[in-house]
């Protein structure tokens, strides 16, 4: 019999908590009692979170593309909250579906410094203190875009590739150091993902979710969950997952007529 974490000994950072992955695993481990920093740029939505989780959450308003920002954050946490020892760097998303020929290279910078810079700057803030307490754990939000390509994908499945890689080598930099590093990688989820892709078409965010069950956020807060708790021994590299109704196709061959 595996002796899992006790919740209660974790304090929880996670990054774009307004929404989806992250406000359904802020309510997953306040839930099971342990500490949760819920960050992202709505402060209304922030705000109905910590009524929601009450004095075991924490709420910091800010853009994790504002360097200096996540500093700040980390210095102004109340005394409860600065023992950090799991970091969820989630936000993310993807913005567009062009073709790279017909890309918004707006939409490419925004990809890079939300899910590459923001990211780095979430990880690069809150590192030093888990490796100077000897115990933490940074959990990515990578996807199967960082796996496998699709058309559309050019850039998102790029920084996912990135944010995969990264994981990787922080397994590398960390070892003896008792911080744990794992990269969570969904596929077809149903979240506000789609209507930031979309930019806000409702139409168009609703058609990949058509006729199939998608995996819900909290599927996913489900699996960061447990990894968090397995073992302090324990490293759970990836976590790749799809819906069950998701899976591959046959490579694309574009034959002469
Ligand atoms: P949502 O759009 O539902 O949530 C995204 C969250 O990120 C929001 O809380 C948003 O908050 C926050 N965010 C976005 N930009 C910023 C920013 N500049 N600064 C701070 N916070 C920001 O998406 P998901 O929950 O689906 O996505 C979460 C992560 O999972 C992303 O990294 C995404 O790429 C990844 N993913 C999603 C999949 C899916 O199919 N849904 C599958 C695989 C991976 P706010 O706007 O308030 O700042
Ligand atoms: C989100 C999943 O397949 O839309 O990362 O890229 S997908």
């Amino acid at each position: 019999m595996v002796q899992m974490l006790d919740p209660k000994t974790l304090t929880v950072l996670i990054t774009g908590a307004t929404a989806g992955f992250g406000a359904a695993t802020a309510r997953r481990f306040a839930n099971a009692g342990a500490r949760v920093i819920a960050t992202g740029r709505r402060a209304e939505r922030l705000a109905a979170l910590k009524k929601e989780l009450g004095e075991r959450c924490h709420t910091a308003n800010y853009d994790v593309t504002d360097r200096a920002a996540s500093e700040k954050m980390l210095k102004a946490l109340p005394p409860a909250f600065q023992k950090i020892n799991v970091v969820v760097a989630n936000a993310g998303g993807a913005f567009g579906l062009e073709p790279a020929h017909q890309a918004n290279l707006d939409d490419w910078d925004q990809m890079i410094a939300l899910n590459i810079n923001g990211l780095l700057y979430t990880v690069r803030t809150t590192l030093p203190g888990m490796v100077e307490r000897d115990e933490g754990h940074v959990v990515l939000l990578g996807s199967v875009a960082g796996d496998y390509p699709y058309p559309g994908g050019n850039v998102y499945g790029g920084v996912k590739a990135f944010v995969k890689q990264f994981a990787l080598n922080l397994r590398a930099d960390l070892l003896g150091a008792n911080v744990r590093v794992t990269n969570i990688e969904p596929g077809l989820a149903e979240t506000e993902f789609s209507l930031v892709r979309f930019k806000g078409d409702v139409e168009k965010a609703a058609a990949p979710y058509k006729g199939v069950t998608p995996m819900s956020a909290d599927d996913i807060a489900e699996q960061i969950f447990w990894v968090c708790t397995l073992p302090r021994h324990v490293n759970i590299n990836r976590v790749q997952s799809m819906a069950t109704m998701q899976a591959f196709s046959p490579f694309a061959i574009k034959r002469k007529t």
